[in-house]
């Protein structure tokens, strides 16, 4: 099996509303599908990020990997990290940073080549991984704050979720998460208003679901002064806290007297990062990402490295369709330690890139579609949609910051906000 073409995809989709400390999604996000044709005709999937700087890596390698097996993963982060680095890696020990735009192409194409791999030994992806040690993988209701439409005509139709902003409609939006996909527990995207604010939003939540485990998620919006002012009224609340402080040093710190475990997937992003981590104790779980850890071999390899240090795992998510989730749900099914619910952006997204529609939870878990490899394959007249709103909606980078400006035009983005 040799790889005959491969073709990146840059595509946009609706997108809600949501806040977070960064500001406010933008009516499109952005995401590239990667196609790895084989000389057989075979194609392997994979979906990445669809910034204007991720396609370039993407195209730059993609034009590189005609006449690899799909096999071949050291070839394939070869060719990789001569493209973008001009040079290959370290292979004594990696870099305590710098790995990350590698791991990012890398694991893009990492996901389309196992998934050939699969497919060609007739196997499920997560049996060609080494074996499922759970039938289904459990996500969490990823709760946000919104606003009830986008700024300006984003030229489709509102959202049905409305405004999110009062502690009762973020009841009800969890209401509504729990009762249409069963989730089991809650995360809260925080660092939008006053930590005491989310509190009580957070406070109203446990009211309403005694037994969800609770997290929120301020991506580093809180100083240390202000996490270890609000520490005490989390006693007892959550189940992790993540990424109240922006930097390794500043999680170190709030560990120190936090009761809860504090989860990042801002200050541990990279091997090169985990050393320091242990050292300061800064974090005890670590939420894992395939397409920014290098693919899924490498979440493996994350979450063995958990098992040695004592760190729970747990999964990170972006704004993502289903080939991202499938790749999800198929290494999810293989990590003996995956001690919480995974994230997951999906159920806030209507558009979807693969055949025969939106994947579908039962009791808040996933099993992945039946059949070979991701068990996915692409809707052709969904992809070439998609890639018109691309097209169209001029969007090339993320901005939340902008476009949170035309909401608020005197919001302030500095961080720590609070
Ligand atoms: O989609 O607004 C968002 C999230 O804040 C996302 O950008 C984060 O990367 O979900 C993510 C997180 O857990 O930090
Ligand atoms: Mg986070």
């Amino acid at each position: 099996m040799r790889v005959a073409e491969v073709r990146v995809t840059p595509i946009a989709f609706r997108d809600p509303p949501l806040l977070n400390v960064a500001g406010v999604h933008e009516p499109w996000a952005l995401r590239s599908i990667i196609e790895v044709v084989t000389e057989g005709g075979r194609i392997g999937l994979g979906e990445s990020y669809g910034e204007d700087t991720t396609l370039a890596d993407l195209h730059a390698c993609a034009a590189r990997l005609a006449g690899l097996d799909p096999h071949d993963l050291n070839g394939l982060r070869r060719i990789v990290a001569e493209t973008l680095l001009g040079q290959q890696e370290p292979a004594a020990s990696i870099p305590p940073s710098g790995t990350r735009r590698v791991n990012v192409a890398f694991g893009a194409f990492e996901v389309a080549m196992l998934d050939l791999q699969a497919q060609q030994a007739g196997l499920p992806l997560h049996a060609l991984l080494g074996g499922a040690v759970r039938e289904r993988v459990p996500y969490s209701a990823y709760l946000f704050y919104k606003f009830a439409r986008h700024h300006g005509d984003p030229g489709y139709p509102t959202d049905d979720w409305g405004e999110v902003i009062s502690h009762a409609q973020l009841v009800g939006e969890t209401r509504r998460m729990v009762r249409e996909y069963g989730f089991g527990s809650i995360k809260l995207k925080g660092g939008v208003f006053e930590p005491e604010y989310e509190i009580e939003s957070l406070r109203a939540l446990r009211a309403a679901f005694p037994d969800h485990p609770l997290r929120i998620d301020p991506n580093g919006g809180w100083s240390v002064p202000t996490t270890l002012r609000v520490l005490p009224k989390l006693d007892g609340l959550l189940e992790y806290l993540e990424d109240p402080t922006g930097t390794l040093e500043e999680m170190a710190q709030v560990a120190r007297v936090a009761s809860m475990p504090l989860a990042t997937n801002m200050v541990t992003v990279e091997f090169g990062h985990v050393p320091k981590t242990i050292s300061l104790g800064a974090v005890q779980v670590i939420l894992s990402d395939h397409h920014y850890w290098g693919g899924l071999r490498a979440t493996q390899h994350l979450a063995h490295l958990g098992r040695v240090f004592g760190l729970g795992i747990s999964m990170h998510s972006n704004s993502h369709l289903g080939i991202s989730l499938a790749a999800m749900t198929h290494v999810g099914m293989t990590l003996p330690n995956l001690t919480y619910a995974a994230d997951t952006h999906y159920p806030w997204q209507e558009d979807e890139v693969i055949a025969g529609g939106k994947l579908r939870f039962e009791h808040g878990t996933l099993a992945p579609p039946p059949g070979p490899g991701l068990g996915v394959t692409l809707d052709r007249t969904a992809l070439a949609a998609l890639h018109e709103n691309w097209v169209r909606c001029g969007i090339r980078r993320r901005d939340d910051a902008s476009e949170m400006l035309k909401h608020q035009p005197d919001w302030k983005g500095a961080r720590p906000r609070f």
